[in-house]
């Protein structure tokens, strides 16, 4: 059969910025017009990061460790693994869903995993880019304190740091290569209140 074309829009931001939270909310609220029938949800949202974690859970122990110590690391996970992830994420909603629209939160993150991308996803559209940024110390305070309770193995100040630098260094490098690519760079403040955030956010998807 054909591959499904899908829309993508690609959610990128340092680490706390509130990609998710933007996201889930994206999800939950945009919803398709139709009188009588059921309203359903116009965008999915798929976080490369909880792919990776459901992943490192379910799958065979030396892939989970090799994610695992990224994770921990605060680096990057080899791209191959995370389009994979990402690729049958895709198939698989579209199929139970129909929905060929991808919020993908928390990828690319470097120009490796924009090229691996490229390689084997190049069919789907990218609609545009946001970029979520918000002050570093604004950030800490929030990891730090979804960090009491997440279980995430990277939310204590020392991944933080790591998180961050692997962010300046692999992520926003590539904002650069949407414009030449005339893909649109949509750069909100997320320092604001969620709904704030929110009402910046939303406009670009109307
Ligand atoms: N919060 C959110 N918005 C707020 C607001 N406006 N005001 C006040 N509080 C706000 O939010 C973080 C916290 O802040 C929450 O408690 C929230 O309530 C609050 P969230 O929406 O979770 O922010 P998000 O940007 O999603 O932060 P997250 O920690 O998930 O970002 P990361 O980019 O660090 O995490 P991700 O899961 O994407 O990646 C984790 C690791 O996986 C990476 O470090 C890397 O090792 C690996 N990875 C890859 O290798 N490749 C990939 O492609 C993806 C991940
Ligand atoms: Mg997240």
């Amino acid at each position: 059969s054909l591959p499904v074309i899908c829309e993508v829009v690609f959610v990128l931001g340092a680490p706390g910025t509130g990609k998710g939270t933007q996201c889930q909310l994206l999800q939950e609220r945009l919803l398709s017009k139709e009188d009588g029938s059921e309203q359903h949800q116009l965008w999915t949202h798929l976080s490369a990061g909880d792919l990776l974690r459901e992943e490192r859970k379910s799958g065979g122990s030396e892939l989970g460790e090799l994610i695992n110590s990224k994770i921990s690391a605060g680096e990057l996970v080899p791209s191959s693994i995370t389009v994979k992830l990402l690729e049958n994420a895709i198939i698989k909603s579209n199929q139970e869903t129909h929905c060929s629209k991808f919020l993908i939160d928390g990828f690319p993150r470097g120009q490796e995993n924009m090229q691996a991308w490229e390689s084997t996803m190049k069919h789907h559209t990218i609609k545009f880019v946001l970029n979520f940024e918000c002050p570093e110390e604004v950030l800490v305070g929030r990891l730090l304190e979804r960090g009491k309770d997440s279980g995430r193995v990277d939310d204590n100040m020392e991944v933080i740091r790591k998180r961050f630098k692997t962010h300046q260094e692999n992520t926003v490098p590539i904002l650069t290569y949407f414009g030449k690519q005339h893909i649109p760079l949509h750069t909100i403040d997320s320092a604001k209140m969620v709904e704030h955030v929110y009402n910046s956010v939303e406009p670009l998807f109307l």
